[in-house]
């Protein structure tokens, strides 16, 4: 199998590790993306996906076991690891995977392995994938190459170790191509592998995240309620997770990333998908949720936000539900915005033209309110004197529920808790 010369397409947040635990391995791996100044950045060692991902390409880099190239060239392997957003009316956008197919087309040679590692529709392999390159070349998957599935399962902030040691699912278009393709994947996969057949495999993955995307509606949705009875829902879910048989994820401001709050629309196609789309709105109305409570404790003034990325621990901003609420307090109007976040500067990320700083001192002078909008490491032993001395008014708005709220009228401060509907 070492021999084999894998072909990534696709450098980014998921062919990049796939491709430094290749060539780690010792395989020989390309590596193409569209995008010329991708491909530059990574010519210069510039791989920017996280620690420990960035150290075996820079390793992979020096062997040469990890090439960029400009073209696609024949190969033994190729992977395609590409984006697939959602286009405006919420369904996939496959033509980055139809771009991938055609240009493998026309190298793709007898024996050679074709895998499809982007989150997909049911069906993509048999429906879409298999008769491309049939109508291009006359070969016939599982027949003249191999053709499977085989969707990652990291979590971004913990992507090597994932890559490892979680269970992966290959879904072959037979069982040839799941058994080759299994073969590969055993060079570096601890966890148990898992064969079945490509549309399982496809549906698998979006099971997966469209299950915590319900998980997390019923929370938000308990949210509400909670506010409604005046009662603090994090003690509430606390308490219900106690049962053995019930874990109840976290309410927040709303899902973001590209993964959780993307992959339920594909399924959300069929006319039997009722709760996937109900649990996609309820998710979605958070960030305005969020901005009404706001409104309900200051009307005007000054705003600093504290976290803007997706999620905590993260420099990822994509889709997150904290820019969504910091665009409904700029268009507001009645604010002044200032944003905070550990990751803007190096980013050079801004929301409707202000830039995010990282100054939290500095952005807190004369503010009337803080919110909390990511718990990011960095902001759970907030220096509440300190800030105090700075702001206006001593206000503060906890979107994760990570702080006791009672505890800080020792600074002075109201606080204000996103589903925690006591008064303080
Ligand atoms: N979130 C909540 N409450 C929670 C957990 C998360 O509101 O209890 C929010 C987060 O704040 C964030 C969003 O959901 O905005 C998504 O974060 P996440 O940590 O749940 O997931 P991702 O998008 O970083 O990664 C997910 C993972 N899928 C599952 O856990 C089922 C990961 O394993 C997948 O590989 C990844 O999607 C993917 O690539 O599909």
């Amino acid at each position: 199998m070492k021999d084999k010369i894998i072909t990534i397409l696709g450098t980014g947040y998921i062919g990049l590790p796939t491709a430094a635990m290749f060539s780690s391995k010792g395989f020989k791996v390309k590596g193409y993306d569209k995008s010329e100044k991708v491909r530059e950045a990574l010519r210069r060692g510039d791989f920017l996906v996280e620690e420990g991902v960035n150290e075996l390409l820079k390793e992979a880099k020096e062997s040469k076991n990890f090439t960029v190239i400009d073209e696609i060239k024949e190969s033994d392997v190729f992977i395609i690891c590409v984006p697939t957003p959602l286009t405006p009316d919420n369904k996939a956008d496959m033509s980055m995977v139809r771009e991938c197919v055609l240009k493998i087309s026309k190298v793709i040679k007898r024996g050679d392995i074709l895998i499809l590692e982007s989150t997909s529709p049911p069906n993509t392999c048999k429906g879409l994938i298999a008769p491309l390159i049939e109508r291009e070349t006359n070969l016939k998957a599982g027949v003249d190459y191999y053709l499977a599935h085989s969707p990652e399962r990291v979590i971004p902030g913990n992507i090597i170790k994932e890559f490892m040691e979680n269970g992966r699912i290959i879904g072959g278009i037979n069982r040839e191509s799941s058994e080759i393709v299994k073969k590969l994947y055993e060079s570096f996969v601890e966890g148990e592998i898992f064969l079945t057949d490509s549309t399982t495999a496809e549906f698998a993955k979006l099971a997966e995240n469209t299950y915590r995307d319900i998980n997390i509606a019923i929370a938000n949705e308990f949210l509400k309620i909670a506010e409604e009875l005046k009662i603090d829902v994090h003690e509430m879910i606390f308490l219900a997770n106690k049962h053995p048989r019930v874990n109840i994820l976290k309410p927040g401001p709303g899902v973001g990333g590209h993964c959780i709050a993307v992959d339920p629309w594909f399924l959300a196609g069929s006319e039997n998908a009722n709760l996937i789309r109900m649990a996609r709105a309820i998710n979605d109305s958070m960030p305005k949720y969020t901005y009404e409570r706001i409104k309900g404790i200051l009307s005007k003034g000054k705003i600093t936000i504290l976290g803007l990325t997706f999620k905590p621990d993260t420099d990822d901003f994509r889709g997150s539900p904290i820019v969504e609420l910091a665009k409904l307090l700029i268009a507001d109007g009645n604010y002044e915005i200032d944003l905070v976040d550990p990751y803007g500067p190096s980013k050079n990320f801004s929301v409707a033209k202000i830039e995010v700083k990282d100054d939290l001192y500095e952005s807190t002078k004369d503010s009337n309110l803080l919110v909390l909008g990511v718990n990011h490491r960095e902001y759970l032993n907030l220096d509440f004197e300190k800030i105090g001395s700075l702001m206006k008014e001593k206000i503060f708005f906890d979107t994760r529920g990570v702080y006791d709220i009672g505890e800080l009228q020792k600074y002075y401060f109201r606080g204000y808790s996103l589903g925690n509907g006591r008064e303080n």
